[in-house]
Parts: structure tokens; sequence; C-alpha cells
């Protein structure tokens, strides 16, 4: 069957003719709820509510959601999303919601329906704490970087990972736009709230802040590093007190290590500007301890796997047991330099989520215009001090120092 875009009513009716998917679901009739929440695609929840059993059926949309069908975006993107999925169910494993099929024409993944858990920035909202997120999150990301990187794997590997997701083009692009560019500069798809007006224009008038965007976007583009998530922000994150699962990785990509763990670190740090403006002081400060938790835990992981993993550059007897101690220095060099690079593409990205298209959900939904303003200074002011000072930044200690100092 060729690709058609789904509704409630299809979706089921497909369920239904995919063998793979009525095994999941079982005999009866099934009833379909849209779900999708995203920027980008419809994702379906269907049920068999005899069996008590459901999936989730996430489809791609010929045109970028949140712009509008005037945008148009190949829904091609769904293949990239497949392929880091079915890598990550390995490399990653219980990190990742199981797949049951997945459908290359129709554009559509049929997966594990998270319905224990929950989206993290709606948990956020609700002071909800999620006591093993940054032990989750940072083995995704140590786990999968090193798993992908040189490493980690021999250079016939990442050739087959180059090429499967070299296509995926037009993802990059939208991060190229509208995480490094278009927040920056005047674009019409720009917005933000009139109250931060002057600030938002003070940004745009920041030759400096410019200057290093420019030089954080020239890395994120050629520095093709690992298999990155690529948009790994707390809306990718399901979760609950006892499980952490990371879904929507259409923007998988070969990059550089620090992009996925700068969108974790911003994402925390927003969240805690968030709820300080919204009067929860205590969570707040746990959210922000998360972001400098995030960093340590995986300097300390990524540090373990260069020393201790096996797969990649470093041949069989290279290094001596004399020399181990020189190991353990580039060990720290390595990962040094990609903690720098994340704070840097933290700032970028806790920059565009004030001025660009898409927003967070914590801090939008302040209802009261001058106290998101608040927020969003806040951000914005701690965003630019990333961005500027992001090469002197390599320990979760010296982001504490650098946002107290904004405070
Ligand atoms: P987009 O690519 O449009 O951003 P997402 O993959 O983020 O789409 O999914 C949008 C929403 O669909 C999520 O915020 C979540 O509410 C829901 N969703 C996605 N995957 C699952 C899943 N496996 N189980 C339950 N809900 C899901
Ligand atoms: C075009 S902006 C839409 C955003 O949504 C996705 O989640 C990515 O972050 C992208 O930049
Ligand atoms: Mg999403």
């Amino acid at each position: 069957m060729s690709y058609e875009i789904l509704d409630i009513n299809t979706v089921a009716r497909y369920a239904k003719g995919v063998k793979a998917i009525s095994d999941v679901l079982g005999d009866g009739e099934y009833i379909a709820k849209e779900v999708g929440d995203g920027n980008l695609n419809l994702v379906f929840i269907v049920e068999n509510p005899t069996k008590q059993t459901s999936v989730v059926i996430k489809q791609a949309l010929p045109y970028l959601r949140c712009v509008g069908e005037s945008f148009k975006l190949g829904e091609q993107r769904m293949l990239f999303e497949i392929r880091s999925m079915l890598f990550y169910e390995k490399a990653a494993s219980g990190l990742v919601p199981k797949i049951y099929h997945y459908d290359e024409a129709k554009y559509t993944l049929v997966m594990q329906n998270l319905s224990k858990h929950i989206i993290m920035r709606k948990g956020i909202l609700d002071c909800i704490e999620y006591p093993k997120f940054t032990d989750d999150i940072t083995d995704f990301i140590a786990k999968t970087a090193f798993a992908t990187s040189v490493y980690g794997m021999d250079s016939f590997g990442r050739s087959k990972l180059y090429s499967d997701f070299a296509q995926n083009g037009e993802l990059r692009k939208l991060t190229e736009d509208f995480v490094f560019t278009f927040p920056y500069m005047q674009n019409e798809t720009n917005r933000h709230n009139p109250l931060i007006d002057e600030k938002a224009e003070s940004i745009k008038a920041n030759g400096a802040f410019k200057e290093k965007a420019m030089e954080l976007k020239y890395i994120f583009m050629t520095k093709a590093e690992a298999l990155l998530h690529g948009d790994l922000h707390t809306g990718s994150v399901m979760l609950n007190q006892d499980e952490t699962f990371v879904i929507d990785s259409e923007f998988a990509f070969m990059g550089p290590i620090g992009f996925d763990l700068g969108a974790v670190t911003a994402n925390l740090l927003m969240a805690s500007i968030a709820m300080r403006v919204r009067e929860k002081p205590e969570y707040a400060d746990k959210m922000e301890h998360a972001a400098y938790e995030v960093i340590e835990k995986f300097g300390k992981k990524f540090e373990t796997l260069l020393v201790n993993g096996k797969g990649g550059m470093y041949v069989d007897g290279y290094w001596g047991q004399n020399d181990l101690c020189h190991k353990e220095a580039l060990a720290k060099k390595i990962t040094s330099e990609i903690i720098k690079e994340s704070i840097g593409f933290a700032g970028c990205k806790m920059a565009r989520r004030q001025l660009g298209v898409a927003h967070v959900l914590e801090i939008e939904s302040i209802e009261d215009e001058t106290k998101r303003a608040i927020a969003e200074t806040k951000a914005l002011d701690i965003a630019v001090k990333m961005v500027l000072n992001y090469e002197n930044i390599d320990t979760a200690e010296k982001l504490k120092n650098l946002i107290t100092e904004a405070k």
C-alpha cells in the first residue's frame, strides 16, 4: 500500500490489516485517537478495548505541523526515526519503546504504547520527581554516542551509519535554521512575548553572540562524531519513577556528541527557570541540580567508556601498562571538548526557545505575560552567557558558577 495520510478511521483499519500489529492487539474492534502534540507528525493510539491492548502508530506528515501545510517537509524523514530506533533497541536496550512494526512506504512506526509514562515536560509542570532520569539519560547518550563513535565502532560500521543517515538533510537543515540562525535575525517564523522586545532586539544586535552561534553552527554541520538523536529535549522523553524511554528520533544524524547532551541540559535549565517563576523554588532547585548531574554523570560515563571500551580505533596492544595514564588523559581531553560544545549548543537551544518558532511548554504556559517575560529574560541571559563562554566550561561546577553569576 502506498503513502496516504492516516486518520482515526483508516489507522484502525490499517492496524487490523497488518499481522504484526493485530498480533499485538488481538481479535476485536479497534478504536483510535490522535494524540500528537509534537511539532511535526501524527501520533495515534490504537486500542482493542476487549483485550485491553494498545499500540502507538506514528506517521510522518508531508509538511511541518507546527508551521502549517505551506511548509513542505518530506515524509521520508520517518526512515531515520525507524533506523535509529532499531539501532537504539540494541545499543540502549530498555531505554526506547518496543518496536512492533514499521513501514517504509507508508512512513509509519508502530511501537509500545507508553501508557504508564508521561512526557517529561508535562510531569515537570506537576513537580513530579524522576529519580532515575539523570542516570538513564546519561546512559542513553554515553552508550549510543560511544558505540557509534570512532572510539567504539570500526570504520566499516561507521561508513554504513553515514550512508544510512546521510539523507536526513532536511531535518538537519531545520536545526541549522531554527536553532542556530533564524532566532537571531529578522525572520517571519520568529515570535516572542512583546514584553521582551528590547531583549530580543539586543540579541539580534549582539555581534559577539552571533559570531559564537555561527561557530557552533559550523561544529554542528561538520563534526560527524557519532549517531545523535538530534532533538533530545524533555518532550522526547516519556518516563515515570521506574523507567525512562526516549522517543521521537527522526532528527537522527551523524553529528557532534555535545548536541544531545546540550539539549538535555538546556531543557532542564529552562524547566528550572520556569518553575522558579511559578513559585516552586524547591522543585526549580532540583531541576537545576539535575542539569549539573547530567553533565557530571555523562562526563564520568563517557570517560570510563573511552578508557575501557572496545571496538574502535584503539587497536589491541597499542596501549601498554606504562602509558595507561596517557589513555586516561586523552579520555579526559576528548570528554572535556564534548562538554564545552554541549554548553554552547545548550545556550543556542535556550535562546531559540524564547525567540524562534518553537517554544517550551513550561515557560510558554505561564499565563501572566509579565511573569513569563521574567522567565524568558532569565533564560536568554543565561543562554547568552553560555554561548559566549562555552569554550571555558567543561565541568558541572563551572556551569554552576556561570549560572550563579547570571542570577
Ligand atoms: P513529533 O515528532 O511530532 O514531535 P512525538 O514523537 O514527539 O511527535 O510524539 C508526539 C506525542 O505523542 C508525544 O508528546 C506523546 O504524547 C505521544 N507519544 C509519542 N510516542 C508515544 C508512545 N510510544 N507512547 C505513548 N505516547 C506517545
Ligand atoms: C521548525 S522548529 C520545530 C522544532 O520541533 C522539533 O522538536 C525540533 O526541535 C524543531 O527544531
Ligand atoms: Mg516531539
